[in-house]
């Protein structure tokens, strides 16, 4: 998948990547480098030039991230830009009717039987069916699908008019209460009028949740034209991408947020069943900038906690000492690494769940000020702390006796999993902390 676009991006990261220092002449020319090779993969040309003109920005006036040199920051910078235009957020479905668009052979039909044993998988209630009267074998195609993967096509024989079916299907759906219905619809060679009509007809009787669209990844950004006229005449709420498996350049998968701000939700990576993935914008940034190198860059960053910090810090959890003096710290470590979601979201297989996690950088901060509120005998020693000591202590971090409460909670819990690592790693690697801080929040 974007063989050619990532050899050529990673040529010009590694480069940036080893430098202890840059100068603006380095960075404009591995600007023009990434440039080349976005445009080479057929890449939209204005969705190059905005991408490149923020990269400029934002590496030409960028403090260094904590624990990366200048070309890493770089790197850094490059990824979160094409996280970015590859649509920043995991993709959702909403439930209802989903109508699913496209021109012909692109993989409607296939795709919708890849979704239905998806969703099916998920533990949803779906049902199918196709609005293509012209070919029988249209039909014939989605029901077999249907039975494959143990979902009820709902059929209508004999109905030849595609909107009577959209209507009846609908109703049908409503009364048994599914929780999507995946609609087919006929594909043309090309654009006209009287399908757009059609489309727009079943549109309007359906009242559909989500409108898709599928593309063939293999098409460059010429597809992007007739997307945009699919667009302005049917409001698509996404995009799935299929036949990724192929060698497709990339062109369409960089360009679609961009210049028609709908999301691609779902990418088809095979002819099978099986061969469906959701589409992640921070998993495919790593696919396309190499993952190995995003994982080292995330080390690095992670150990930014300074050595003979760390090793004070490691000493204090082996000796069975953890104060709260010592989890100001590494709550401060935490808010000095930058924006811990985006963090999270690099780290591969955690990505996905960085949402959910949404660690608030405002609550590490208040948990800094309720310690700060404190005295020391009281960080030293927080079984003292009663009733009036917490009032106080809410009112002085402008917090309340709940969150002092839980702070509390919480810090007794962190001491509890240290005192098992005190035992069961003790004497690990010197420098580092013998394990990862868990995160009760
Ligand atoms: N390799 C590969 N092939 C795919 C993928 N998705 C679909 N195909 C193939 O593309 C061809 C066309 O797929 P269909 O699902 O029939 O396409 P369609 O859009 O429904 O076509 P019409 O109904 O004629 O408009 C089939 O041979 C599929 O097996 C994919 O992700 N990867
Ligand atoms: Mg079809």
């Amino acid at each position: 998948m974007f063989e050619l676009l990532t050899g050529r991006l990673k040529n010009a990261v590694d480069r940036l990547t080893g430098a202890k220092r840059l100068s603006e002449k380095q960075i404009n020319k591995s600007l023009r480098e990434i440039r080349l090779a976005l445009l080479e993969a057929d890449v939209e040309p204005t969705v190059v030039k905005n991408f490149i003109k923020r990269l400029r920005e934002k590496t030409l006036n960028k403090e260094i991230i904590r624990g990366l040199n200048p070309g890493e920051t770089v790197l850094k910078i490059v990824y979160d830009e094409l996280v970015d235009i590859l649509g920043k957020n995991p993709p959702e479905l909403k439930e209802g009717v989903v109508l699913f668009v496209g021109l012909q052979g692109t993989g409607k039909t296939t795709t919708i039987g890849k979704l239905a044993n998806w969703l099916k998988k998920q533990g949803k209630k779906v049902a199918v069916t196709s609005t293509d009267v012209r070919r029988p074998a249209a039909m014939l195609q989605l029901k077999r699908l249907a039975e494959q993967v143990g979902v009820p096509y709902y059929d209508f024989e004999g109905e030849q008019n595609p909107i009577e079916i959209a209507k009846k299907t609908v109703q049908r759906a409503k009364e048994e209460g599914v929780d999507y219905l995946l609609l087919d619809t006929a594909g043309r060679l090309h654009i006209d009028n009287e399908l757009m009509e059609e489309l727009q007809k079943i549109k309007e009787v359906t009242q559909p949740s989500e409108v898709i669209y599928v593309a063939d990844a293999m098409q460059g950004q010429e597809a992007l034209n007739i997307l945009k006229e699919f667009h302005n005449r049917l409001g698509l709420t996404g995009v799935i991408l299929t036949k990724m498996d192929g060698d497709a350049r990339g062109g369409l998968a960089l360009s679609v947020k961009e210049t028609l701000g709908v999301p691609i939700k779902f990418i088809g990576v095979g002819e099978k069943l099986e061969d469906l993935e959701p589409f992640y914008p921070d998993r495919m940034a790593q696919r396309i900038l190499g993952l190995g190198d995003i994982q080292t860059l995330i080390e690095k960053a992670q150990s930014a906690i300074p050595e003979d910090e760390a090793e004070a810090l490691a000493l204090k959890v082996m000796q069975g000492e953890f104060t709260l003096e010592d989890l100001k710290k590494q709550l401060e470590f935490m808010t000095k690494m930058g924006p811990l979601d985006k963090l999270l979201k690099m780290i591969p297989g955690l990505g996905a769940y960085a949402d959910k996690i949404k660690i608030d950088e405002r609550l590490i901060k208040r948990k800094i000020a309720i310690i700060n509120s404190m005295t020391p005998e009281e960080r030293r020693n927080p079984n003292i702390i009663n009733l009036s000591r917490k009032q106080r202590i809410a009112r002085g971090s402008g917090t309340s006796v709940q969150e002092v409460n839980r702070l509390l909670k919480e810090y007794k819990e962190m001491k509890k999993i240290l005192k098992k690592f005190k035992i069961n790693n003790f004497g690990r690697k010197k420098g580092r902390l013998p394990f990862r801080f868990p995160f009760p929040f």
